[in-house]
């Protein structure tokens, strides 16, 4: 058998029926550099608790899935980076098996919030179909795992190293419903706007709590993708944005990189091009997605 362990304060909150947040882990060891990672994982978790949740961090420490992690365990996450396995569904046996540390990606993150019960998630952006895919089939296994797994992800979009419209496509194809909050398009990570429109907007919490509510009773089994825009405050110049990304990508494609290092790859060569000013911005959407990831976790515990 293998065991999943909760962190005390989330076995509590558990007990007590408190609205709690899932966290990926990916994002601390192979999203950003050290000590930025470390730093934000903590703040991430304050936030959330500042907006009336429970913080649950997850992955896997020596081989067991951990539900909520220690200080020491998000620290050694960060320090080890990307040598830290990167655990995506397919990862789960061999970390298991052989006691590794693992970072769970989006897919990896949903699969143990909800063996654990919960429904809410926040993180950064998502992976999704990639430029290009049409002749590569890199499509990121978030995208399965949204269409089966029940647990809402709130994110700040899809970052444009992606092919928007094809994760869209795809999306849409495999059932995955996906609602803008305070917006109509499906924002773009670093940028609030893409220029693809959503079918459905909420404006408030309540709004959101309702239609994940109503999608889970009516037994409609998978995950929900809620875009919350990067504040505008923080918000970054669209053609700045596209031509880092296209440098990285083809700096990509000239040191033939695949498979699961190519997400990582583009996210530190971008933040190297920009001088840490990506970074910056990836920190405060990521902040604001666990705020609004806290207050719909609260709303909805109040429905159920
Ligand atoms: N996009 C980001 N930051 C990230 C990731 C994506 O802006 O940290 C991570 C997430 O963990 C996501 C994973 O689930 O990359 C997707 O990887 P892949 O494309 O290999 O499926
Ligand atoms: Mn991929």
């Amino acid at each position: 058998m293998i065991k999943i362990e909760y962190a005390p304060e989330v076995a509590k909150a558990m007990a007590n029926g408190k609205p709690i947040v899932a966290l990926e882990s990916t994002i601390i060891s192979h999203g950003m550099p050290f000590p930025k990672n470390m730093e934000t994982a903590y703040l991430v978790e304050e936030v959330v608790r500042e907006n009336g949740a429970y913080p649950a961090t997850i992955a896997i420490i020596g081989g067991v899935p951990k539900i909520g992690l220690t200080e020491k365990e998000i620290r050694i996450l960060a320090e080890a980076g990307k040598s830290v396995t990167k655990v995506s569904r397919r990862d789960f046996p061999m970390v298991l098996a052989q006691k590794k540390h693992g970072a769970t990606t989006v897919a990896g993150t949903m699969i143990l919030a909800e063996k654990a019960g919960i429904r809410i998630f926040a993180t950064g952006g998502i992976g999704g179909v990639h430029r290009g895919a049409e002749n590569t089939m890199d499509i990121s296994a978030d995208l399965q795992e949204l269409a089966n797994t029940s647990v809402a992800v709130v994110s700040a979009g899809v970052k444009s190293i992606l092919d928007l419209g094809l994760t869209l496509e795809y999306l849409e194809t495999m059932g995955v419903p996906v609602w803008g909050y305070q917006t109509s398009e499906l924002p773009a990570f670093f940028t609030r706007d893409s220029g693809f429109r959503l079918d459905y907007r909420a404006d408030d919490v309540e709004t959101l709590a309702k239609m994940l509510k109503a999608k889970w009773d009516f037994g409609l089994k998978g995950g929900v993708l809620i875009g919350n825009p990067v504040p505008r405050l923080y918000s970054m110049d669209k053609w700045e944005i596209e031509g880092v990304i296209r440098e990285a990508l083809l700096e990509a494609k000239k040191q033939g990189r695949k498979g699961k290092k190519i997400t990582p790859f583009l996210l530190s060569k971008i933040n190297e091009l920009t001088k840490g000013k990506s970074l910056a911005t990836n920190i405060e959407l990521v902040l604001n997605n666990a705020r609004l990831a806290a207050r719909l976790a609260h709303k909805y515990a109040e429905m159920v």
